[in-house]
């Protein structure tokens, strides 16, 4: 008897997976468990089996019943799961979904990308160039010769082999005046670094927008020009520029640059430390000896070039009053300027 109900267990063993719907896998069910199938027949012949061997029998009858409803009980799962997803798994298909968390540009990068739409808007072309550059494009080029207190150790990080990291994005421009005859019309933007303390104004790593343009005849009047449309557009239409004298080695003359304060609007407020105007960067007309030293004739070319820095833009833009909240990516605060 223990080989017959072993043979009925193989055979629903293989016959139930084959099943592809409910009316075979219902025949199959009275096959095996059905008052008429082979294993009711079994049970009622109980008694023709010894004494001792009874209560095996009895339970190894009982255990396979309960396998062969398992089998076809988890296949008829299986069948309508293909036919009805939803159902089989529980599944309550009007209920509304979990929402994904879904990310975003980092605001400086929002600003950058801004930034830089506007002056292609302008008419200038991207440059983009190493954050590794040596003394010659950094400093040489840019007429700050060795010795020069702006190429102190305690402000710039030197690297081995006389290479740094660059302080300012002007070593790509020397890089595409080197490479390109005027009219050149470019702004270079990226990382620069300084050997700074952190503070609500300073991060040692930081990014600049810088612009240049060199051609026959280009005047103070294109600077303020060109600066005027960009601030008009990085800020309101109603924000005003002015310059500040003041020396840079790269240009001459030089001028810091000022912009009505976007909150009070000259008035006078904690932002602008009751003064009504905004620092934003530098500017000036490109010094003869950078234009001689790129191999341009400065008695037949002229330039500008102005630099401002994305993160100072970035905290006026999003009402920052900390530099280190652009950097400690800490998503409660970068959530803020979505
Ligand atoms: C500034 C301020 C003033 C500048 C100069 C040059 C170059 F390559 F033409 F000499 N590029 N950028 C410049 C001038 C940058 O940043 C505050």
């Amino acid at each position: 008897m223990k080989e017959q109900i072993q043979e009925i267990l193989e055979e629903a063993r293989r016959s139930i997976p084959s099943c592809v719907s409910d009316k075979d896998l219902e025949e199959l069910r009275i096959k095996y468990l059905g008052k008429k199938s082979s294993l009711s027949d079994l049970l009622s012949k109980i008694g023709t089996v010894s004494k001792e061997e009874r209560p095996q029998m009895g339970a190894l009858l009982n255990k396979t019943k309960k396998e062969i409803a398992q089998l076809i009980e988890q296949k008829k799962l299986d069948l309508h799961e293909k036919t009805d997803t939803s159902r089989a798994r529980g599944l309550d298909v009007t209920m509304p979904g979990r929402p994904l968390p879904i990310g975003a540009k980092h605001p400086l990068c929002q600003i950058w990308e801004e930034i830089e739409d506007i002056f292609i808007n302008l008419g200038f072309e991207v440059a983009e160039g190493p954050e590794i550059e040596s003394e010659y494009y950094n400093f040489d080029a840019l007429n700050t010769p060795s010795g020069h207190p702006a190429r102190n150790p305690q402000d710039t990080f030197y690297l081995k082999g006389g290479k740094l990291l660059r302080t300012q994005t002007s070593p790509m421009q020397i890089r595409v005046m080197e490479k390109f005859k005027p009219p050149i019309k470019i702004i270079s933007t990226g990382r620069c670094y300084r050997v700074d303390k952190m503070d609500p104004s300073h991060l040692p790593v930081f990014h600049q927008v810088e612009a240049l343009m060199v051609d026959e005849g280009i005047t103070m009047s294109d600077l303020k020009g060109a600066l005027d449309s960009f601030v008009k557009r990085i800020f309101t239409s109603d924000t005003r520029s002015r310059f500040r004298p003041h020396f840079f080695p790269f240009t001459e003359p030089s001028a810091e640059i000022d912009i009505l304060c976007i909150n009070c609007k000259g008035a006078g407020c904690k932002l602008c430390k009751k003064s009504g105007w905004l620092e934003m960067g530098g500017a000036g007309m490109v010094d003869p000896a950078v234009l001689e030293e790129v191999g341009y004739d400065p008695e037949k070319y002229t330039g500008y070039a102005f630099g401002l820095g994305i993160e100072r833009i970035a905290m006026l833009r999003y009402g920052i009053s900390d530099i280190r909240k652009l950097v400690t990516n800490d998503l409660r605060i970068l959530k803020q300027f979505q």
